[in-house]
């Protein structure tokens, strides 16, 4: 029996079938051995024979001892190389766990050094934003200012527009005055002309004598109002009809013209310029008249001058011949 033999046992456990064969055969030439010692003791002159038998007794269990030690000694080694096998295992696995946990620190500096990137970008990134966005929010409130601005120019420009509107139609107002104005003053003009042209037209343009008051028989039209105003500036008023002849002079002119009554202040109030109400005697209204038509009538007129009864109530602003009257009493 040697080393190799008992580590190919231990390295094949339940190992090769020669292994075990010439394991048996060292087995064998082992107790051939001990037959060998025997033969020798047998052969041997010297002590009695049961010394003899003892002496072969102790050597017998010496060879079983050295064998026991033997056999401790192997399975002490065998202890050991296992030890030894499961150490270099360890090493080679730690070695392998150490190969690995460098590979992953390599890595993971990598991965560091890219989130270190990553983050120097984004810090760089968020600086940019943060310029942008304070940029904006100055363009920004410049704008609100800009729009404020523009909202009080607008204000003003309205207010400005709205003046102008008024003014425009005060002005509007004031031109179709003055075009009116300019058409009578061209009638007259014309009337004027005709005048110098035709001496018995300039007749009726004259102030004529009734009873004892004059009375002026306009050529013109006016309101009612301008008519008035007209034979104030005459030193005379608008005709006030005082009996059934005056009545019948007035209508002998066939027009239809203002007289001085109105019921302006009161509506069916009927009162002439001087402020006398209209007498029962004296009223000529026509039929069915004042009617007040549409509720805009509040000036008299002679209207029907074929009839007596000739009086008719109009609107104020529309424009008629009219008489004036100058009294002398
Ligand atoms: C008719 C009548 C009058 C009225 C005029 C208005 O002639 O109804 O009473 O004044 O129309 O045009
Ligand atoms: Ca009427």
């Amino acid at each position: 029996m040697d080393a190799t033999d008992i580590y190919a046992n231990v390295e094949e456990p339940s190992g090769g079938h020669s292994k075990w064969k010439r394991e048996m055969n060292r087995s064998t030439n082992i107790y051939e051995n001990k037959d060998a010692c025997c033969a020798v003791e047998q052969n041997r002159v010297g002590p009695a024979l049961s010394d003899v038998a003892r002496s072969k007794t102790v050597k017998t269990s010496s060879c079983r001892a050295a064998a026991v030690i033997l056999g401790l000694l192997c399975l002490l080694l065998l202890v050991g190389l296992i030890t030894l096998g499961f150490l270099h295992k360890d090493r080679t696995e730690l070695e392998m766990e150490m190969v690995q946990l460098q590979t992953s620190h390599k890595n993971l500096t990598k991965e560091n050094d890219q989130l270190q990137t990553s983050f120097r970008n984004l810090t760089k990134e968020n600086d940019q934003l943060q310029t942008s966005f304070r940029n904006l929010t100055k363009e920004n409130d410049q704008l609100q200012t800009s729009f404020k601005n523009l909202t009080k120019e607008n204000d003003q420009l309205q207010t400005s527009f709205k003046n102008l509107t008024k003014e425009n139609d005060q002005l509007q107002t004031s031109y179709s005055i003055l075009t009116k104005d300019r058409d009578q003053l061209q009638k007259i003009l014309e009337k004027r002309i005709d005048e110098q042209n035709n001496p018995q037209v300039l007749y009726s343009e004259v102030w004529r004598h009734f009873n004892g008051n004059f009375y002026y028989f306009s050529s013109l039209m006016k309101s009612w109002q301008e008519s008035r105003n007209d034979c104030q500036q005459r030193g005379a008023d608008l005709v006030i009809i005082n009996s059934a002849k005056e009545q019948d002079f007035i209508r002998s002119w066939r027009k239809h013209m203002w007289i001085g009554l109105n019921d302006r202040e009161v509506e069916g109030t009927w009162r002439w310029v001087d402020g006398t109400p209209v007498l029962t005697a004296t009223r000529f209204w026509g039929t069915s008249e004042p009617n007040d038509a549409k509720g805009t009538e509040d000036c008299a007129e002679i209207y029907n001058y074929e009839s007596q009864n000739s009086w008719n109530d109009a609107p104020c602003e529309i424009q008629k011949h009219w008489i004036c009257e100058s009294r002398l009493k």
